[in-house]
């Protein structure tokens, strides 16, 4: 992936997600805009981006950070505005896992996972994954969730269109937080 994609990427991560207004535009209460209103709006705003560089970007060359349906886009996960993604809820597998940093340990063993910027707490499907979501702040330690027996007390589990497991709080007593560093 080029530089230039990575950059156009993590732009638009930062619209979708977080601050719309700071190109003037709005998304619907689903997190989403018409893709000719965006490319507008980023054209006037000085940072044009090509509707060839957004459909690859949502075909999935990179993190599949964006849906486009019927001419809209949205991000796909992770945002910090109150968005209702309308995603179901689904049986999550047996475990699912998170990834973070050592220095953030003693809280999440004493609150649990807490959603923090975002509107969800995010966990992986597997180890490796929740590893490279660590690995963004240092060395990544990997908890263990049993989503399994969440689910079975009634916490509701939802799944990204780009494969990212979404709840809403992890209480300690459901995590395993002994596993060590990956
Ligand atoms: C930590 C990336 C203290 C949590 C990835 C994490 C992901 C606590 C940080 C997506 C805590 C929040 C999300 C507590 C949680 N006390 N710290 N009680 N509970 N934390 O970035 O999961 O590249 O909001 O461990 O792939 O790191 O952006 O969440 O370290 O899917 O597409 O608080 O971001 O995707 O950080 O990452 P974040 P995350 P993109």
């Amino acid at each position: 992936m080029t530089t230039n994609i990575v950059a156009t990427s993590r732009f638009l991560s930062y619209i979708l997600r977080h601050r719309p207004d700071t190109i003037g535009v709005h998304l619907d209460e689903g997190g989403w805009i018409p893709v000719d209103t965006l490319l507008n709006a980023l054209a006037h705003h000085g940072r044009p981006i090509t509707r060839e560089m957004i459909n690859q970007l949502a075909a999935g060359t990179d993190k599949r950070r964006f849906e486009i349906t019927n001419d809209r886009i949205r991000a796909a996960q992770g945002h910090s505005l109150q968005v209702d993604l309308h995603l179901p809820p689904v049986a999550p597998p047996s475990l699912l896992y998170h990834g973070t940093v050592q220095r953030f340990l003693a809280r999440i063993r004493d609150e649990g996972l807490q959603p923090r910027g975002r509107t969800h707490v995010h966990l992986s499907a597997d180890p490796q994954s929740a590893a490279s979501v660590g690995a963004r702040r240092g060395h990544p330690t990997v908890l263990i969730v049993d989503a399994a027996g969440m689910h079975r007390q009634g916490y509701n589990f939802y799944q990204a269109a780009n494969g990212v497991w979404l709840t809403k709080h992890v209480p300690p007593r459901w995590l395993n937080t002994s596993s060590s560093t990956w």
